[in-house]
């Protein structure tokens, strides 16, 4: 079983994409097993895209994901770090297909509308930055 971070962006927040976002994931088979609401710092946000620093748009990104709350959650599931990377789309909306978040909503390489870990080890990372263990459920569904 596999955990990812995905994180609802102040674009998906904006525009009132949160619930539909929150449910494609849902419906996907994927399980909340945390959520909370935040505004991200620029601490916070330098730490979540460390692998970004020094990059051309870094910069640009931490202003992004700290300009409003957001909503950040834990998806659990089989290969649940490919198969929210999947729902997502690829990062760039305009080639994303349609059918994924990203390429039904999305037409910004920045304004992306949702986060989602890249790897396991990237996960375990992530989701330490915003949740605590006990903020993290074992609850196995009937279906499990
Ligand atoms: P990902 O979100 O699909 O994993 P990454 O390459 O990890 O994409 O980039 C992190 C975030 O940085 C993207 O989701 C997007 O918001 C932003 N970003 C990535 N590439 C660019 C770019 O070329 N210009 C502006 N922003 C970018
Ligand atoms: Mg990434």
């Amino acid at each position: 079983m596999e955990r990812s971070l995905v994180l609802i962006k102040p674009d998906a927040m904006q525009r009132g994409l949160a619930g539909t976002i929150i449910s494609r994931l849902e419906r996907r088979g994927l399980k909340i097993v945390a959520m909370k609401m935040l505004q991200m710092d620029k601490a916070l946000a330098q730490r979540h895209y460390v692998v970004h620093q020094g990059k051309a748009f870094f910069n640009d990104l931490v202003d992004f994901i700290t300009s409003s709350p957001i909503i950040a959650a834990v998806f659990e599931g089989e290969k649940a770090i490919e198969a929210v990377r999947q729902t997502m789309g690829t990062t760039d909306p305009v080639k994303a297909s349609p059918g994924s978040i990203r390429g039904d909503f999305g037409l910004d390489i920045q304004q992306n509308l949702v986060h989602g870990s890249d790897s396991a080890e990237s996960a375990e990372k992530e989701i330490s930055l915003f949740f605590t263990p006990e903020e993290i459920f074992e609850h196995p569904k009937k279906t499990d």
